[in-house]
């Protein structure tokens, strides 16, 4: 079967896995295959005018990309917006010139023309994709998807739904607020939507998680938002967690609210346990907010909850030797609240007022304010090549900072200079406001990779370095 006949009927598969929800459809196309980032109108608020939005193949999110551990995709991208873009495939561990980093692993794709992406996809798990050029722009106007990998023998459920979670910030008029780019929002918690979206329509009551009794699902979460942060309460329920950033955990009760950084995924088993009734999704991070409403309907799909899932069987990640780990630090300082950073730009030192006026940058990675992408200078780190290594990060800041290292995976093992005794593979880490959070990784993969804050007006405001590994 050919690649896209597949994908379409996965995508077939997937629209099914989403009752009330707009699906997420894969567009059938001929090899290889094509993502057209483009400009169109969308229905995002339930009532008044369909909003102006950018998004592949006109869809946002774009096309729902699945594929089998292993596969090698070819992913033509057409760039039909007004603005130059690249795609970076967050979270797949790929060659680093197919990374998607404009200036850093590519020259960024004009507008009108295309360029092609074609890597191993080496991982299984739950992925998502997007643009890193002017991603503080781009992204939060549509441009973004869900890439899964699937495992050769997957987690046994009845059915699976994909939530890209991500917002819009909408005038009256249901257009997007032109106010891209502000320095108040680099500085400070980001440009925060005020639309909700669940794959591209309005949160809210009227989105619907249909459920038969005893039914499981598999509810793979992406946070595609720009800024947000989600914490999300499954009423009346405890789903499983199965996974992280698309990497296998061993199946655990949710016992509190998830919480979801931008970039992050977290993959739930979700059982209809309730039996009969309507229960509120919420987001308890936005003053509880209704997102969906998990409904119950239809006969039993058996007669009694199913027990504990069974585990993802792991990627292929490194035995990390945290005794022969050679030890880096990486201060972050900077935004608007608390002490004031004093940092370089350009080669110059200068206190955050000056980075802020003459250079609309907000932060520091170890004294060094950034340029998106534009004018990168030394890395931040540079690593031999299977080199084992923690770095400990200090947040000084008083905002929160989801961190994304590009190509790798990463296991916190120690938060406030407490050693976590359960770790995890992940890509993505959330930072408290003024916590230290120790990260161990392996530096396998040869390149120069991205290490930046998933708030994605923080990286345009200086949370941006780069790790090279060579
Ligand atoms: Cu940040």
């Amino acid at each position: 079967m050919s690649l896209n006949r597949r994908l379409f009927l996965h995508s077939a598969a997937a629209a099914a896995a989403l009752p009330g929800l707009r699906p997420l459809e894969a567009l059938a196309a001929n090899a290889p295959y094509e993502l057209v980032a483009g400009v169109f109108k969308q229905r995002v608020r339930e009532s008044g005018p369909e909003t102006g939005v950018w998004g592949f193949n006109l869809q946002s999110p774009g096309p729902l990309l699945r594929f089998q551990q292993g596969e090698e995709a070819t992913l033509q991208v057409r760039n039909r917006l007004p603005q130059a873009t690249t795609v970076h495939w967050h979270g797949i561990r790929v060659p680093n010139e197919m990374d998607g980093v404009p200036n850093v692993t590519q020259v960024a794709i004009a507008p009108d023309t295309d360029f092609t992406y074609k890597f191993r996809l080496p991982d299984t798990g739950t992925y998502w994709y997007h643009p890193h050029q002017s991603s503080f722009e781009q992204v939060p106007r549509g441009l973004y998807g869900a890439l899964i990998v699937e495992e050769a023998r997957p987690v046994p459920v009845d059915r699976e739904v994909i939530w890209v979670l991500s917002d819009f910030k909408l005038g009256p008029d249901n257009q997007p607020v032109e106010d891209f780019g502000k320095i108040t929002d680099f500085g400070s918690g980001g440009r925060i939507g005020n639309v909700i979206a669940i794959n591209g329509k309005a949160a809210g009551a009227q989105q619907k998680l249909e459920l038969r009794p005893n039914e499981r699902v598999r509810l793979r979460l992406i946070n595609a938002s720009s800024a947000r942060l989600l914490l999300l309460d499954f009423a009346g329920h405890q789903p499983w967690v199965i996974s992280y950033d698309g990497q296998g955990v061993p199946p655990r009760p949710l016992k509190a609210p998830l919480l979801l950084g931008g970039g992050q995924r977290t993959d739930l088993i979700l059982d209809g346990s309730a039996g009969r009734g309507e229960f509120a999704v919420t987001d308890l991070r936005d003053k509880g907010t209704r997102l969906a409403t998990i409904a119950y309907g239809g006969s039993p799909v058996r007669a009694r909850v199913l027990g504990a899932p069974r585990a993802i069987a792991a990627n292929r990640h490194p035995t990390l030797n945290l005794g022969k780990a050679t030890r880096h630090y990486l201060a972050f300082e900077g935004g608007v609240l608390g002490m004031p950073a004093i940092g370089k730009v350009d080669g110059r030192t200068q206190d955050v007022k000056s980075i802020m006026e003459h250079h609309g940058l907000s932060w520091t990675m170890n004294y060094t304010a950034q340029h998106e992408h534009a004018l990168m200078h030394e890395p931040l780190f540079q690593f031999r090549k299977g080199e084992h290594v923690i770095i400990k990060m200090v947040n000084r800041t008083e905002f929160e900072h989801p961190m994304h290292l590009h190509g790798h995976f990463f296991q916190v093992v120690a938060i406030n200079n407490r050693p976590v005794k359960e770790r995890f593979w992940r890509d993505t880490v959330v930072m408290a406001p003024r916590q230290d959070i120790d990260i161990a990784l392996v530096a396998d993969n040869v390149g120069e990779w991205m290490f930046h804050c998933h708030i994605l007006d923080h990286a345009a405001g200086g949370m941006m370095g780069t790790v090279l590994v060579e």
